[in-house]
């Protein structure tokens, strides 16, 4: 996994502005459980004004009634968006569609001077595991691929024809993450969009804990039958002593953060949304 520094972020940055000059629009790719703590810190002042849509994946693994209030969101700020799960079946459509939508002034516009059948070029940015390449994958209808270089593009650019109307830059901008705010290091942890040891896994599990019991107790009390009035520590030494993860007459915690951590990226916890 990317380990991000000053120097590397700069230079990223300096990458990605480059590459928006040849496209058309940015999918701003976000994970629909922390769909702002999933957004770089600087995107707008990357993007600034090129046609954006920002892709909600992993909908599959997000609270269903939160992703709608999350979409309001985007929406009430003037931010085109999508919901989709890449796992399975994408419905291309849906993006396709509102990338037309999106550039359809440009479209006429381009029309008007003559230029008509030009395919759209899409650049895809968003942080680490956020379903970047999954969503690559899918995207790219097999049978048509087309991957080479264009005449006047430099010779390291690859587009990948999607179909007659689109073309995709084959790799996408990996974006550093948010690392200010506390409570988002514990949500990017908990997600996997930074490795579980750079924050202390310990800290993500009991915030988890804590949000467990205030908006998903009963997700809580299924899975681990515990008590709802029992500690963060009783909950861990009960999970420890049910799963025998015990050495010396100790329960081993690391070994129950990974379940708990497992449990959640595996939704045995159910769909959760760990922005509110
Ligand atoms: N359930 C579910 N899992 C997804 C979805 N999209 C991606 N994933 C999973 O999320 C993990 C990360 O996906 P990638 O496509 O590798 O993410 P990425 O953005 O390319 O990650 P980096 O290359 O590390 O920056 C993988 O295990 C995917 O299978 C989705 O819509 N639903
Ligand atoms: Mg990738």
């Amino acid at each position: 996994m990317i380990q991000w520094f000053p120097g590397h972020m700069a230079k990223t940055k300096r990458q990605i502005i480059e590459n928006l000059r040849l496209v058309d629009i940015v999918y701003e790719l976000v994970d629909a459980r922390i769909p702002f703590s999933s957004r770089n810190p600087l995107i707008d002042e990357i993007v600034k004004n090129k046609p954006r849509l920002v892709i909600m994946t992993k909908a599959d693994m997000a609270d269903d009634s939160l992703t709608k209030k999350h979409v309001s969101t985007f929406e009430r700020q003037n931010i085109s968006v999508v919901v989709v799960d890449a796992s399975k079946n994408l419905n291309k459509n849906i993006i396709f569609d509102k990338t037309k939508e999106i550039l359809s002034e440009k479209i006429a516009k381009d029309a008007k001077k003559g230029i008509i059948n030009r395919p759209i070029r899409i650049m895809i940015l968003g942080i680490p595991n956020v379903g970047k390449s999954t969503l690559i994958n899918r995207l790219v209808d097999k049978k048509v691929t087309n991957v080479g270089d264009r005449p006047g593009i430099t010779k390291s650019k690859q587009w990948i024809r999607l179909n007659p109307s689109f073309e995709l830059l084959d790799t996408p901008g990996v974006l550093w993450p948010k690392f200010e705010d506390q409570e988002v290091g514990y949500k990017l942890a908990l997600t996997g969009a930074i490795k579980d040891d750079i924050l202390h896994l310990d800290d993500s599990i009991l915030y988890f804990l804590d949000f467990l019991r205030t908006y998903y107790p009963q997700s809580l009390i299924n899975r681990y039958e515990i008590d709802i009035s029992m500690s963060n520590l009783e909950v861990l030494d009960h999970i420890g002593k049910k799963r025998g993860l015990i050495k010396n007459n100790e329960v081993l915690y690391e070994r129950v953060y990974d379940v708990i951590l497992n449990d959640f990226r595996n939704l045995y916890l159910g769909k959760i949304t760990l922005d509110r």
